[in-house]
């Protein structure tokens, strides 16, 4: 059905490894030829589970509902971009709240596969939110290693109550990645960052939702930290060409955070690989990342889909938070606000053509971070409990 192969040298590996001992990370290769597809991109039950026919698992899945996220029309944002259709799926409408549950029903549900007790990642919140709620669901032990003081407070309150042990380290999400890639080795638990080459198969169904949908777009724009999604959606929307249910490829077009940009760097310079950004800082704090692990994917996919990589700043992510928000009626995080901050820049500068197509990934629910709410917005107004005070308010009078 599968085999698991080097990214870098293509030697195979059984389903128990992360890594190739030349150092590339495994990927997942359906033998497309011989799967029998057994679903029609007609729009119809929209769900991960409905694409099981090319997800490498074979026993029922450990699943909370995830997918069939709505795609919605964004009119509001086509009239001041001026580009002719643009859709914003919604992954925050996910059971976790984030597009993470994609990859962790498949990783999870591999985990129960290969008889797994226990589970673990690094995370910048949302990776640990949804791990920790599916391995509650499997019955699984969770351990979780978050960079202290700079995951937001609805993340690590879901990885807290699911029942995670959540260790928060005094460095950032790439020490923590490291360290738990370390502690996994030494201690067997299973590893669930997107290193594991199960989690981006879940990841890419966004890909085959959006075909289901509406057909192929000309082109995806999603935020990108640790660059696994943008990698899943690549493969998603190829695997689809290779076995013929459609024809064409969207220009994969990622958007990185100012401070937090290797990729973007890469991108500009030409490169295949990234030089790591050491203090990475960005107030999307899902996507302070500065060595991506999934980098070299991640170029491929925009080279070979002569997309783009395009930056924003913290003032750009939140105008474009809030215009979601109170324009569109589409409630997301600041790291998700980035595609769409990075879609009004490149239109702006008349980099993407008026005529596109696009679906913009927003990747995370607004409530995963009700302080960066409280600290952009401000709190309410507070007044006497009387029908004068509230109308004077109303009126601005005080
Ligand atoms: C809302 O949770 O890396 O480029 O540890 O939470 O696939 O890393 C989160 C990433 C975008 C970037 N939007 O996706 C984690 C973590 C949101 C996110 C990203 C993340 P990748």
């Amino acid at each position: 059905m599968y085999s698991l192969k080097c990214i870098e040298c293509g030697k195979e590996w059984g389903d128990d490894h992360y890594t190739c001992e030349c150092g590339g990370l495994l990927e997942v290769r359906m033998n497309l030829d011989e799967i029998e597809v057994d679903f029609k991109l007609d729009g119809n039950n929209i769900t991960v589970w409905k694409y099981k026919s090319l997800l490498p698992v074979k026993m029922d899945p450990v699943s909370l509902g995830e997918g069939g996220t709505p795609l919605y029309r964004a009119e509001r944002l086509e009239k001041e971009t001026g580009i002719r259709r643009i859709y914003i799926k919604h992954e925050g409408l996910n059971p976790s709240g984030s597009f993470k549950d994609r990859g962790m029903t498949v990783g999870v549900t591999k985990a129960m596969e290969l008889g797994k007790r226990a589970v673990a990642c690094a995370s910048t919140g949302n990776t640990s939110a949804s791990m920790a709620m599916y391995a509650a669901k499997a019955g699984m032990r969770a351990y979780v290693l978050l960079p202290a003081g700079k995951v937001a407070l609805g993340k690590v309150a879901q990885a807290l109550m699911h029942g995670a042990k959540v260790i928060a380290i005094k460095g950032n999400f790439d020490d923590a990645l490291r360290i738990v890639r370390e502690v996994c080795e030494k201690e067997g638990l299973y590893l669930l960052n997107s290193v594991n080459p199960f989690r981006p198969e879940g990841q890419k169904t966004i890909a085959y939702e959006v075909a289901d949908e509406i057909g192929v777009p000309d082109r995806v724009c999603l935020p990108v930290g640790n660059a696994g999604n943008i990698s899943a959606i690549y493969k998603g929307f190829r695997e689809l060409v290779e076995i013929g249910l459609t024809e064409s490829m969207p220009k994969m077009t990622g958007i990185q955070a100012e401070g937090a940009a290797p990729i973007y760097r890469a991108f500009v310079e030409g490169k295949d690989d990234v030089t790591p950004v050491k203090n990475p800082e960005t107030i999307a704090t899902a996507i302070r990342i500065g060595n991506p692990v999934n980098a070299r994917k991640a170029l491929k996919a925009v080279y070979d889909t002569k997309g783009l990589v395009e930056i924003v700043s913290d003032d750009e992510i939140i105008a474009a938070q809030k215009f979601l928000a109170a324009r569109e009626g589409i409630g997301v995080e600041p790291a998700s606000a980035a595609s769409v901050a990075g879609l009004r820049k490149l239109a702006e500068r008349g980099d993407i053509s008026p005529d596109e197509t696009v679906v913009c990934v927003v990747t995370g629910n607004l409530l995963k971070d009700p302080e960066t709410v409280v600290r952009v917005c401000g709190e309410p107004v507070s007044v006497e409990a009387s029908m004068e005070a509230v109308l004077n308010s109303i009126y601005n009078l005080v």
